[in-house]
């Protein structure tokens, strides 16, 4: 069996990580977690890129050595993923030697089969910003925006990647494989891109402007173009592993789509006779109450701080939740704290409480056998199929939201089962028939809580095994097994309490 292959995309160190990457990273998971739940074996890699201009830049104000700065930097990237609980089997650094040696090795093997090429380049340089400029980065009056400083024409020697000669090979291989991008509409980006020529692709930076970076083996004077560096991260962290290239997935934000991750990665491939991945999924964009993210207005959320402040799968809930994946989302605090009070607090927690309650109250802590099974009952049972049945292609198309929707509407049904069946009453009831219906209201209950629940491992990990737990329950090896409608938990005591979704402060509040 090929291992599913899946990863992030690698983030800059030029900052901390923020609420985007955090997101990123939790929807990875959850389409990991989930191929791990449907039975394949799966390699998870994120990882951080550490070299280029920006960097570089950013270590030099804050007067550290560039590999200081990363050090530092990646060490946050990893405690986020260990705060939100992301399941990933690896971890890379682009300035690992691991990395670099494949890197080279492939920049090595382009350059004696003749695919890349020395030229001059002439074209309008900013020194501020160090980099060449284009055409339309140019205003409408034909002058060079304030902010590139003095701009001269250079002429610079570099090295070329002849991404032009694969142009048509691309667009073929895209109109054979329909579904290489999700979502779909988004091909259609990349094709229109391509219905212009490609220029080849400038793959050096000469040292004296650069030196974070990966230098040339064929020309000591030159390291590589971050992009083509990046890139390689997905190729250089599996090399040594049997059965996990080509990658299934690459989960990446829409901006980095083209022409980096579905022109120059694809082409890269085939040029060193390497298989292209089978899909890149590309997710919007997080706003923060209407604004771009940026750390210099506060317009900013620390993951950690977060889910610190609000809990782990609070925030993996919501993330998965609110945002369509494809689409733009807006985080806010109110709509945050709505989702947490009315949904996980008060319908997923409240039912939590209820069962424990009541199985405590009537039957001594003990779930008991059902005894009967009328329609309220059957009714139930027959929204749970539904609903796993549609939670699982739901998520096997990546409409990961309407899935907690539904879930979350099961979840919604087993509360208001509990009130029309008014097990308080029935407990004061000595009547035997009323006796079997409170039993079998318990074991209805309990039963519809586990299934419900185990919908939601993929998302909510955590929240998932203390539920189980507090059942008294574990689950078994096998997820589909899990999803059957049963008498597991007869007989397994339950805990008096659980606190699942604590009242946050902001809430108590407002
Ligand atoms: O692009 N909402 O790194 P990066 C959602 N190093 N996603 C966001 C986001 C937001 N507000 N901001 C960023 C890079 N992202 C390169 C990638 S891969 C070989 C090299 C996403 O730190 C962004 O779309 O700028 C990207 O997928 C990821 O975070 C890393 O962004």
């Amino acid at each position: 069996m090929k291992t599913f292959y899946i990863t992030t995309a690698i983030d800059y160190v030029n900052g901390s990580p923020h609420l985007g990457h955090a997101y990123e990273k939790v929807l990875t998971d959850v389409i990991a977690r989930f191929r791990r739940l449907m039975g394949d074996r799966v390699h998870f890699l994120t990882g951080v890129d550490e070299h280029g201009q920006k960097v570089q830049q950013t270590a030099r104000k804050r007067g550290i050595p560039p590999q200081q700065f990363c050090d530092e930097i990646s060490e946050e990237f990893r405690a986020v993923c260990r705060k939100l609980d992301i399941s990933n089997d690896d971890f890379i650094r682009t300035t690992e030697e691991r990395h670099k040696k494949v890197v080279r090795q492939l920049l090595q093997q382009l350059f004696d089969k003749g695919e890349i090429y020395k030229a001059e380049y002439k074209g309008f340089y900013s020194t501020r910003q160090e980099q060449f400029l284009q055409e339309k980065d140019r205003n409408p009056d034909g002058s060079w925006p304030e902010l590139f400083g003095e701009v001269t024409e250079i002429t610079e020697s570099n090295y070329f990647f002849k991404l032009r000669s694969y142009q048509d090979w691309l667009v073929e291989f895209l109109k054979k494989n329909e579904n290489f991008v999700f979502p779909r509409y988004r091909q259609k980006q990349v094709l229109e891109f391509l219905a212009e020529p490609l220029n080849d692709l400038c793959i050096s930076r000469p040292k004296d402007r650069l030196e974070w970076g990966i230098e040339l083996p064929f020309d000591s004077g030159f390291v590589t173009y971050v992009w083509f560096d990046a890139l390689v991260n997905y190729y250089s962290a599996v090399i040594d592993k049997p059965g996990v290239w080509p990658a299934d997935f690459h989960v990446i934000g829409k901006d980095i789509l083209v022409p980096p991750h579905a022109v120059y990665w694809p082409i890269m491939l085939k040029a060193a006779g390497l298989e292209p991945p089978g899909t890149l999924l590309a997710h919007g964009w997080w706003s923060i109450n209407g604004a771009k993210m940026s750390k210099s207005t506060g317009n900013f959320v620390d993951p950690v701080a977060f889910a610190d402040q609000y809990g782990v799968d609070a925030l993996r809930y919501f993330l998965i939740r609110e945002m369509s994946v494809g689409q733009d989302s807006d985080f806010s605090l109110q709509q945050f704290l709505s989702r947490y009070n009315s949904e996980l607090a008060n319908n997923l927690g409240n039912l939590v409480n209820r069962a424990l309650n009541m199985t405590n109250r009537f039957a001594a802590g003990l779930v008991p056998a059902a005894e009967t099974a009328e329609e309220p009952e059957l009714a139930l049972r027959a929204l749970w199929e539904k609903t796993r049945d549609e939670v699982i292609a739901l998520n096997e198309g990546f409409q990961f939201h309407i899935a907690l929707e539904r879930t979350f509407a099961f979840i919604t049904a087993t509360n208001a089962y509990i009130e029309a069946r008014a097990p308080w009453k029935l407990g004061k009831s000595a009547d035997a028939k009323d006796q079997a219906l409170l039993k079998t209201t318990l074991a209805t209950i309990a039963e519809a809580l586990r299934l419900g629940v185990s919908l939601l491992p993929a998302v909510m990990p955590g929240t998932t095994k203390k539920i189980h737990d507090v059942l008294g329950y574990a689950a078994g090896p096998v997820w589909r097994d899990e999803l059957v409608w049963g008498d597991r938990l007869t007989g397994r005591k339950v805990a008096a309490t659980a606190i699942l979704f604590p009242r946050p402060e902001a809430a108590k509040t407002s």
